[in-house]
């Protein structure tokens, strides 16, 4: 009899689609492997990686020959497929599609959004040696503050997590872009007592895992501290 291989999962922890696809593995027990792919060092772009993933992106899983890239649709292949708790991912079509609702708006929002905010303070600045581009991070700043409004006044009014009264893949999804600009230094939940509140709901909910995650973020943060 073939003996089914354990999930692999293809990660660089410094990606926030990668940790909350981390953390829910963790969380909800899945045994799995993690391949590391450093970015840093361009480990995305090995042919063995591209053969995997022409898109030469992070996060991507295999799960006995089957390849899937995008965290989203991952996260909800594990969902679907292996024995989770039900709340990461509601069966009732109504509770789902709410969850599906929240990560359709995320890529065009709270993603690209945080992340810039994260390239532009960080990133750039790293790679080109040069000075932040202050124009460009207090517009990236309010447009990421106008999704944050938008955050609190949609999906988090009257509950406590982003699709309901339970956690689900979607405030992984969020809270692991928010959580990004951290590595330079900056809380953008600072002044958000309401998004505060869910982002502790949140780690509450899955324990150790959030800081395992984030322990390579939060790494960062404090190596860029030192140098102050
Ligand atoms: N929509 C994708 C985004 C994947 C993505 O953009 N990954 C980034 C890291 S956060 C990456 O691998 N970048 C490498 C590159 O573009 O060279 C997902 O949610 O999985």
């Amino acid at each position: 009899m073939a003996t089914r291989r354990l999930v692999e999962v293809y990660l660089d922890l410094l990606s926030q689609p990668c940790r909350a696809l981390h953390i829910l593995l963790n969380c909800s027990k899945i045994p799995h492997t993690v391949r590391n792919v450093a970015l840093r060092k361009g480990e995305n772009r090995t042919p063995d990686f591209t053969k995997l993933n022409p898109m030469q992106k992070v996060p991507v899983m295999e799960d006995n020959g089957f390849v899937l890239t995008e965290s989203d649709a991952i996260m909800k292949y594990l969902a679907n497929n292996y024995d989770v708790p039900e709340h990461w991912y509601p069966r009732k079509p109504e509770r789902r599609a709410r969850v599906d609702e929240y990560t359709a708006w995320h890529h065009t929002n709270t993603r690209p959004h945080a992340a810039r905010v994260f390239i532009l303070e960080v990133l750039l600045p790293t790679q080109t040696g040069s000075q932040v581009d202050e124009v460009r991070l207090n517009r990236a700043l309010s447009q990421l503050d106008d999704t944050m409004d938008k955050l609190e006044s949609m999906f988090l009014r009257r509950q406590p997590f982003l699709c309901g009264d339970d956690i689900t893949l979607a405030d992984l999804l969020a809270v692991c872009e928010l959580m990004q600009p951290l590595g330079g230094g900056r809380d953008v939940l600072e002044k958000r007592p309401q998004l505060q509140g869910w982002r502790s709901r949140v780690q509450s909910a899955v324990g150790d895992s959030f800081d395992r995650a984030h322990a390579v973020l939060y790494a960062l943060r404090d190596r860029r501290k030192a140098k102050l």
